[in-house]
């Protein structure tokens, strides 16, 4: 905040001192300066115009006079009886005593407003001699005693909620000594990851390891908030690494403030943060972390004051004001972000007994049934302010992607009461597979992208989630198709295992084609590169769990030992720029997500299936488990906490 030098008072006006918005959070406390100077002299001139009035009005205090209340004050108790009579409104007196006893009480008030008048005065001077400093630090502690009284009522306990089935938080030892070693050194990568964030990153978002500093990115705003701590959280919590999850509790206690001015991506902070914080609330059952989540979902709700209550895709958390990010089709907002809301806002809603949150996700998911849809694919883009979509491409990686994992996941998480986001996500992957998926002429299963009416033959790294999520809704499906959307899920594992298999360092690129003589390799230079992300090995680890084919722990041991070897520098974990290089570059970022997600999915695929069971758990997009919720379909009337 930057402040104006205040100017002697020669005739120009003062430059306002900036205390507005940006200074306090709460609009009474945000006088400007010389606003306070102008009250200031407003007040005495009144109680000097009262004075005067009170001197030169003529003294009718011997005929009859109003009450204007002051009786009171004036005249405590009125005793009748000894002449005086109260007649409504009016009080008539009697003589002698009384009449003496009324100057003295006037002369009395005389005083009073004398002495205070020039009490007021006094202090008025004395305002107006202090420095511009010294009016300034008056100012920061009225400041700081709001700010404090804020925190004080946001702090406040919430309700308490009965909590869900929380069962196989402490467990998975596997009892076979090769697997233990394996899962043991994947604990170690992490730890080398933590111990060099919390030497050189400690606060920052994320980590350069290679120039051993802190980093961020525009999703996480201007302001240190600490992403890795918080995404890693539960990855520590569940490694049993106790002390570092205490060390990051800590931080979140003492340093994690949203009242900061700046502008985060809604879904990104969604996901890292309040997954993060609701998933390390409910592993440790600590309070501050629910506490933290439900003060920062306060921040993200103004996002949703558009016309048609689809969020915008950034909002700055102090001011509330939202915007879309500029290449996104015309002003749109992107599916993949207001539909990656739905499972953390029924949590906050469960725990609060708040139904704003629920309301704000139920509200998008009606707007988008009521929405036509182009061969029944959904759009990446839609207007905020229109209701209507954007261009018409179809992705199930980036824009698109975890919308269709959270339609899923919202029926997972009701404990399959939700069936209406089953429907929604039954209908949505058959047009996919209709007009998507393809076989390569090399026989693998792609997922490609569609554009305009056109299907590009290019899969994204990121598309490969997919296989995990066919897997994970094979159960329930439509016309009991349960083994076709295994086989399918098995597909895309195996052809995304291609695309780190035909690398040099076994590490997939960002994006890969199948076309002519191309199958599941990067042909573009800006599309080799791998920024330690988790999807591939997430499909391996729910192919492991439905099926426990041994190949999905192979095919993630070798996933393991390509990370160790190519993107491990003693600073901790960098990405690389290119997969098909054998002296590759690296591009100096330790992803936040790479603790997240990456390392526990990895952790999970070489722990016993008792650790964090799928039928009790749910994991948000950024890996963060939730807890399945018994819900009535599509209300929070399941919930005995919402009122
Ligand atoms: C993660 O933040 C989440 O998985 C998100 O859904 C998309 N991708 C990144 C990691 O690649």
């Amino acid at each position: 905040m930057t402040t104006p030098a205040l100017l002697p008072l020669s005739g120009r006006r003062l430059p306002p001192l900036n205390l507005g918005a940006s200074a306090f959070p709460h609009h009474r406390a945000t006088l400007r300066l010389s606003e306070k100077f102008i009250l200031l002299l407003i007040l005495s001139a009144f109680i000097t115009l009262c004075f005067g009035a009170f001197f030169f009005l003529p003294d009718s205090s011997k005929h009859k006079r109003f009450d204007l209340g002051l009786e009171d004050v004036l005249i405590p108790h009125v005793d009748t009886s000894k002449g005086g009579k109260n007649l409504g409104g009016f009080l008539i007196h009697g003589q002698g005593h009384d009449e003496h006893r009324h100057r003295e009480e006037e002369e009395r008030l005389r005083n009073k407003i004398r002495a205070d008048h020039e009490k007021a005065l006094e202090e008025a001077k004395e305002k107006l001699k202090k420095s511009r400093d010294e009016i300034q630090a008056e100012i920061q502690t009225e400041k700081n005693k709001v700010v404090q009284e804020l925190k004080k009522k946001d702090s406040k306990p919430l309700p308490p909620v009965p909590l869900p089935n929380l069962i196989g938080i402490n467990s998975g030892e596997p009892a076979d000594l090769d697997i233990r070693e394996k899962r043991n050194k994947i604990k170690e990568m992490m730890k080398h990851a933590w111990d060099n964030y919390r030497q050189y990153g400690w606060g920052h978002n994320e980590l350069k390891p290679i120039a051993r500093k802190g980093h961020s990115t525009n999703i996480f705003g201007n302001s240190q908030m600490g992403a890795t701590i918080v995404d890693a959280l539960d990855t520590l919590y569940i490694m049993g690494l106790h002390d570092e999850f205490r060390e990051g509790q800590e931080w979140i206690d003492k340093n994690l403030d949203f009242s900061v001015n700046s502008e985060v991506s809604v879904f990104e902070v969604n996901i890292r943060f309040i997954g993060g914080l609701l998933a390390a609330y409910y592993l440790s059952g600590q309070e501050v972390f629910k506490i933290k989540a439900v003060q920062l979902a306060g921040k993200l709700l103004p996002a949703f004051n558009t016309p048609t209550g689809i969020p915008w895709a950034m909002v700055n958390l102090k001011s509330g004001v939202g915007r879309n990010w500029g290449w996104a089709s015309a002003g749109s907002s992107i599916l993949a972000e207001f539909g990656t809301l739905h499972m953390e806002f029924v949590h906050l809603s469960y725990l609060t007994g708040d139904p704003v949150y629920y309301n704000k996700v139920m509200h998008i998911r009606k707007l988008l049934q009521k929405m036509d849809r182009p061969n029944g694919l959904y759009p990446n883009y839609l207007n905020p302010r229109t209701g209507r979509w954007g261009q018409h491409h179809t992705s199930v990686g980036g824009l698109g992607d975890s919308f269709y994992e959270y339609l899923l996941k919202a029926w997972l998480m009701s404990d399959k009461m939700d069936t209406e986001a089953r429907k929604m996500y039954d209908d949505a992957i058959e047009a996919i597979e209709k007009h998507l998926i393809r076989k390569s002429n090399g026989g693998l299963t792609f997922i490609g992208e569609w554009k305009n009416g056109h299907l590009e033959r290019k899969m994204g790294h990121l598309t490969c989630f997919a296989g995990g999520m066919f897997a994970l809704g094979a159960d329930g499906s439509r016309d009991d198709k349960a083994g076709h959307y295994l086989q399918l899920g098995a597909e895309i594992a195996h052809t995304c295992h291609e695309s780190y298999d035909r690398t040099t360092l076994k590490l997939g690129p960002e994006a890969f084609k199948f076309d002519g003589g191309v199958e599941a390799v990067a042909v573009r230079q800006n599309e080799k590169y791998y920024i330690l992300r988790p999807e591939v090995i997430e499909t391996y680890w729910y192919m492991w769990r439905f099926t426990h084919d041994p190949k999905y722990r192979q095919w993630g041991w070798e996933a393991t030992q390509a990370i160790d070897k190519y993107c491990r520098v003693s600073g901790g974990f960098s990405g690389v720029k290119d997969v098909y290089s054998s002296s590759p570059t690296y591009d100096d970022v330790q992803q936040s997500f790479f603790l997240a997600e990456t390392l526990k999915y990895l952790y999970l695929l070489f722990s016993n299936d008792d650790l964090l069971p799928l039928d009790n758990w749910v994991f948000n997009t950024e890996a963060h488990p939730l807890p399945v919720l018994h819900l009535a379909n599509t209300t929070l009337s399941g919930n005995p906490a919402y009122r």
